[in-house]
């Protein structure tokens, strides 16, 4: 197994879903034990706190809709910046927060991509594919919005951050949908995102999914970003969520993907978001994704790996 310097950042940014608490999503993480957890898997960890927003300028939009504008555009300022450099320095595991902060991690992770000549690829596990633009967000929610931004659609401009290097739509894939507005459903498929909803999950398994995935992203010589929503997984494993969506990943099918990315030696940076405590039982939600980082990071049942790497 190979060792990694892992970088813990929180990002209690909390302003771009509908309800308090994902503020106590670092905290939360940390409680869960994720630095012991790390360690154990003979990884060294540097857990450099919580990241602090930049300063917020005065932001109207004619969407009245939105919601907390000026506050997701500071947090993205101060992550595309701390993301594009942490990406330099070991492997980043970010501490949400809510997915809002992903139009920081996706676009400076990218920048990073870019800058050493290799594809940046997206594993998106969520209920949701958070592929609104400013102007097609119904719920105002602004962590419904991080995909669309990053991947260069219109109508940031002006509001959020120039993108150095937008992500290729083509080079993103969604595992676990099942809450797609109208807005959403027409724009991912004309930009040629691959969206494997729970239907697809149910047919062809997770497995065979995602292991054609990780095959492109290794003949293309790529790094891959992957960005766990905690609603990915079923409610009745994770109720500590804000918008729980039922029927979602198994406890296995949660596992499954994680062995495999460790399997493919493939994943360079690391998104935990949408954990809020207040809403969590016993701590049980923040547990089973610290268990996940660590299947994600090499903890496995026996010696040797569940299935051949990626060929
Ligand atoms: C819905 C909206 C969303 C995350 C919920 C839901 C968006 N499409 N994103 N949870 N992470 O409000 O726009
Ligand atoms: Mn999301
Ligand atoms: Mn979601
Ligand atoms: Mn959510």
């Amino acid at each position: 197994m190979t060792s990694k310097h892992c970088i813990l950042l929180g990002v209690p940014l909390q302003e771009g879903t509908g309800r308090l608490g994902c503020d106590m999503g670092p905290g939360g993480f940390r409680a869960a034990g994720l630095a012991g957890a790390l360690q154990e898997l003979g990884h060294s960890v540097e857990d450099r706190g919580n990241l602090a927003p930049a300063p917020q300028r005065p932001l109207g939009h004619p969407n009245q809709a939105i919601k907390h504008l000026p506050e997701v555009v500071a947090w993205t300022e101060a992550l595309a910046e701390a993301s594009y450099r942490l990406g330099a320095e070991g492997m980043p595991i970010i501490l949400g927060g809510d997915h809002g902060l992903a139009a920081g991690t996706l676009s400076g992770f990218s920048r990073r991509a870019a800058e050493t000549g290799r594809p940046f690829f997206v594993l998106w596990l969520d209920a949701h594919p958070d592929f609104h633009t400013l102007d097609s967000t119904v719920s105002g929610n602004l962590h419904g919005c991080p995909v669309a931004y990053a991947t260069g659609r219109p109508g940031f401009e002006g509001y959020f951050p120039p993108l150095a290097a937008p992500v290729n739509p083509e080079n993103i894939c969604m595992i676990g949908i099942r809450s797609v507005d109208p807005a959403e459903r027409t724009a991912l498929t004309a930009a040629g995102v691959t969206v494997h909803d729970m239907r697809a999950i149910d047919e062809h398994g997770v497995g065979p999914l995602l292991q054609a995935f990780l095959k492109r992203v290794a003949e293309a010589n790529g790094v891959l970003h992957v960005s766990l929503d905690v609603d990915f997984l079923d409610p009745g494993i994770a109720p500590g969520v804000g918008t729980t969506v039922p029927g979602g990943a198994t406890f296995r099918e949660a596992h499954l993907i994680m062995e495999m990315l460790h399997d493919s030696g493939l994943a360079t940076s690391l998104d935990l978001v949408e954990l809020n405590p207040f809403l969590d039982e016993r701590g049980r939600t923040a547990l089973l994704m610290v268990d996940l980082v660590a299947s994600l990071m090499g903890r496995r049942v026996m010696d040797r790996p569940t299935r051949a790497g990626t060929a």
